[in-house]
């Protein structure tokens, strides 16, 4: 057993009681109020999840296990030479809340490896669908093809149930040391006329995946950056919510995070990242080769909001100010590509959008969520192929998804099922008062 996965027994075993005491003493404690607009609009803000592996403040954004941002960047153990920490770093810390040392990392890095062979068939599926399939339909049809490999699928018939946690736990390792390699294979399948990079398992998760994906340094830390920024967001987000409910029925990991990537692929959640290169490649070709101004951006976003679509990459369900994701990119971009175009750009756009949404007086949140910023990182290290892109935020979503339906399971969190009524109950109770 690593040292990761008995930590993380103890963990489990020390925070049941906490749980159990909460059901049986406090089960009727009131913690919430549910309006007539919360239920036609998508329950927003009403406290019914529970979650310690991140929690999302709409003021300062995402703490991870406690830890802000740079604050997580800068506590983890990072590899010579590296900027950022490694993933498999990360993936201690969500799943146990404790910053593993370089070994106990390392530890996790030979797990990975040894859990890293996507079986062959994945790949016979992925060549099987029509090449101009969406990326991330791939992705999810290459997660669910290999459902037959979970772990607590195969001994669920003979575990008890505070056993389930351990093969969830089996089947979320195993899923996420293959998705590098799955997700590179996708890239240079679909747009590297399917010249394929073996994978180097000596590299931590980020250098392998630059590796595959063919794309030099500082790539890697792009890539360890990028994965955990992209990991979590508490709960209630839809690709989070999504693979939470599914793993409620008790379907494996793998039906579970191939559902929450079907929700990842909405413009209104990660495709978003996509959206937002197609319109700035739309404003740039409208401006044929003319220097972009404040006023031809603006003049551009208006015509978006117009037209009745949605501006990509500005608003948020929760947050209310600049998403700390998208201030750490810019801050890479600041220090790595500082005089690209297309950064500029994106700042430019950073300077009128928020104005235009407050004009327009829809939205509670008119400044940039993580999708904004992070195209511009990629299409600068030769990934254009901006399709792609929510690829990559699946690859890192799963890291948290991952980790909190191991709790899921450990903590005995029940089957999902809300309760809905009829418009004439709400009709009601309107009348009511
Ligand atoms: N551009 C234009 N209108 C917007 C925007 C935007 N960026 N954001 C919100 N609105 C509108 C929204 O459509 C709604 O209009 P209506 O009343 O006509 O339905 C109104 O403002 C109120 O919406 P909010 O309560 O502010 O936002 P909500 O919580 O419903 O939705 C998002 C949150 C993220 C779905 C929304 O802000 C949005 O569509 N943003 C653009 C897409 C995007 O960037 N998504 C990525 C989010 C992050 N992620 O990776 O998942
Ligand atoms: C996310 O990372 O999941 C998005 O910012 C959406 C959300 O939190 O609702």
């Amino acid at each position: 057993m690593t040292r990761l996965k008995a930590r993380l027994q103890e963990k489990i075993e020390e925070h049941r009681p906490r749980t159990t005491r909460l059901l049986k003493e406090f089960g009727k404690v009131v913690i919430d109020e549910v309006t007539i607009d919360q239920c036609i609009g998508g329950a927003r803000d009403i406290k019914c999840l529970v979650t310690d592996i991140s929690y999302l403040d709409s003021q300062e954004g995402i703490r991870f296990r406690g830890k802000l941002i740079p604050e997580t960047f800068a506590a983890l153990p990072k590899l010579p030479g590296a900027e950022y920490p490694t993933v498999e770093s990360f993936w201690y810390f969500l799943l146990t809340g404790e910053i593993p040392t370089a070994e106990e990392a390392e530890e996790i890095h030979q797990d990975f490896k040894a859990r890293a062979k996507v079986p062959a068939y994945v790949f016979d599926v992925l060549r099987a669908l029509p090449k101009d399939s969406h990326p991330m339909v791939m992705l999810s049809t290459a997660v669910l093809a290999m459902q037959k490999e979970s772990k607590f699928n195969k001994a669920y018939h003979s575990l008890k149930k505070n056993d389930y946690w351990d093969t969830t736990y089996e089947d979320a390792c195993d899923l996420l040391a293959k998705l590098p390699e799955i997700a590179a294979f996708i890239y240079r399948y679909k747009y590297k006329n399917g010249d394929i990079i073996p994978g180097n398992y000596e590299l931590d998760m980020g250098a392998n995946f630059a590796h595959m994906m063919g794309i030099a340094k500082p790539y890697d830390d792009v890539a360890r950056m990028y994965f955990i920024l992209h990991s979590d967001h508490e709960s209630g987000n839809v690709s989070a919510h999504t693979t939470h409910l599914v793993a409620s029925a008790l379907s494996d990991a793998y039906y579970a995070f191939s559902a929450g990537l079907n929700g990842l692929a909405g413009p209104l959640h990660g495709l978003a990242n996509q959206e937002v290169l197609q319109w700035i490649m739309e404003f740039q070709t409208k401006m044929n080769g003319a220097e972009p101004t404040e006023e031809n951006v603006k003049a551009a976003l208006w015509d978006t909001l117009n037209s009745g679509h949605v501006i990509p990459g500005y608003g948020h369900a929760v947050l209310r100010k600049t998403d700390p994701r998208y201030t750490a990119q810019m801050e890479f971009c600041q220090k790595h590509l500082p005089n690209d175009p297309l950064f500029k750009l994106v700042n430019m756009i950073y300077h009128v959008a928020p104005g235009v949404l407050t004009e327009q007086g829809k939205t509670k949140n008119p400044w940039p969520n993580v999708d904004a910023q992070s195209g511009v990182i990629q299409w600068y290290y030769g990934l254009t192929e901006y399709d792609f892109y929510t690829v990559l935020f699946g690859v890192g979503r799963a890291i948290g998804v991952l980790a909190n339906i191991t709790w899921d399971r450990a903590l005995g969190y029940a089957l999902e099922r809300p309760k809905s009524v009829t418009t004439a109950m709400l009709e009601d109770w309107a009348a009511k008062g």
